[in-house]
């Protein structure tokens, strides 16, 4: 397990592996952050993934979600960013259109504040990721309050990138969204 940056409670930077992840969520279990949102056992090990393009239609990369027992692994593979941080968010609403408003707000389905650095956070918050001067951000994040199951509900989810980070504070402050991809079970 490498850590990027911080050490914000239920979020870790991790390299796949279940035995790691298994390893990081008993140890959130600890703080109580580790329910998963009610993981469907027959997604255990499911990848779906977002076709993440923006505003313009043109294609940004990938966003790809894999089920594990204690939570989902988060694995972006993205280009055409400018260079530096951009928030990085599930959206409740599985849709794009025309602006990416359509994505509604931040997963958040028990109504939680927002913000690794402010108090209890909700779902859809996840670790700011980093573009490079080419463009190309990757990163894996573990999101152990969301699960396929959750996010894949009647009107799905969507995965917003924004063009500013997210302050981890109670108003994310994360700016225009730049990238969209709707999660689908494919
Ligand atoms: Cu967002």
């Amino acid at each position: 397990m490498s850590t990027a940056h911080g050490r914000n409670g239920a979020w870790r930077w991790v390299t796949p592996g279940v035995g790691m992840i298994a390893a990081v969520c008993t140890l959130l279990l600890a703080f109580a952050a580790c329910d998963g949102q009610g993981v469907d056992e027959a997604d255990l090990g499911v990848t779906v993934v977002a076709a993440m393009a923006g505003p313009d239609g043109v294609s940004m990369g990938t966003v790809a979600l894999t089920q594990g027992p204690n939570g989902m692994l988060v694995s972006a593979d993205l280009t055409g960013l400018t260079e530096g941080w951009h928030g990085f968010h599930i959206h409740e609403t599985g849709s794009c259109a025309p602006d990416f408003s359509a994505a509604g707000g931040h997963l958040n389905p028990d109504d939680k504040g927002h913000g690794f650095l402010h108090g209890p956070n909700h779902p859809g918050d996840m670790p700011n990721i980093y573009a490079g001067a080419d463009g190309t951000a990757r990163a894996n994040v573990f999101n152990t309050q969301a699960s396929l199951k959750s996010i894949l509900d009647d009107d799905g989810a969507a995965i917003i990138v924004h063009a500013k980070p997210d302050s981890y504070g109670a108003d994310p402050g994360a700016g225009d969204r730049v990238a969209c991809g709707v999660i689908n079970r494919n």
